[in-house]
């Protein structure tokens, strides 16, 4: 069955693979699964032929047959659950990679992106300035503490998992703040998730659609 997701028809990152639909690319790449991608404009979006797959009016979506998916990490679960490679096969291994994956979207993104809106959004507040470096700080805090338990390990828990997929999706947001190069293990692990050559090929396809023409 073909499956179908949905990205911008323009990212307003100009091809950075930021967008939420590159770690979807990531996961069907890693899975070794043909896909298809229908491009969506951000008036499209909030209209009502997507808010039917999409309650919320955003990007990503997956499509495959009767079923059709929104949220990230679901979609990114239902494809690890279904081929093998990423997530482990040992019961008490496989829930601790879900445990990352989770750990990803609800401890270590929400800081993220309240950091990435207070430079984005609140720029012209009067107040921005004074705020911004609590809010950094609260990224820094929580890197700190994902620093010391990854260590020298090369992966979060054994074998690259979607745990990792997950979390490398959540800390590229950062490196243009250079936060994520003041925790070098940090900075080392999200390279080596960005040379696997399934990252590669969703990141030049994500590419072909947004670079800057
Ligand atoms: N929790 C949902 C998930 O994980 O799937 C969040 C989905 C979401 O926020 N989607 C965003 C969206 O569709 C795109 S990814 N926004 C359009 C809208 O709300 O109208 C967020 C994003 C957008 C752009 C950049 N960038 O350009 O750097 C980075 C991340």
């Amino acid at each position: 069955m073909t499956i179908t997701i949905t990205a911008f028809e323009r990212s307003p990152d100009g091809g950075k693979g930021l967008a939420r639909d590159t770690r979807i690319r990531w996961a069907l790449e890693e899975a070794a699964e043909p896909y298809e991608v229908r491009l969506v404009s951000f008036r499209a979006l909030k209209e009502p032929a997507h808010l039917a797959l999409h309650p919320f009016g955003k990007i990503p979506t997956y499509e495959e047959g009767e079923l059709a998916m929104f949220e990230s990490g679901a979609i990114v679960l239902y494809i690890a659950e279904r081929h093998v490679g990423l997530l482990p096969k040992d019961a008490a291994a496989r829930a601790r990679a879900i445990t990352w994956i989770f750990a990803a979207l609800s401890t270590v993104e929400p800081p993220i992106l309240e950091f990435a809106n207070a430079k984005l959004l609140e720029a012209d507040k009067p107040w921005s300035q004074q705020r911004l470096p609590l809010v950094a700080d609260r990224v820094r805090e929580r890197l700190r503490q994902l620093s010391v338990h990854l260590g020298d390990a090369e992966w979060l828990d054994g074998a690259f998992s979607a745990g990792d997929l997950m979390m490398v999706s959540v800390l590229l947001r950062l490196r243009a703040s250079g936060i994520l190069d003041e925790f070098p293990n940090l900075a080392a692990y999200v390279a080596r998730g960005e040379a696997r050559p399934a990252y590669q090929r969703a990141f030049a396809a994500q590419l072909a659609v947004n670079a800057p023409r």
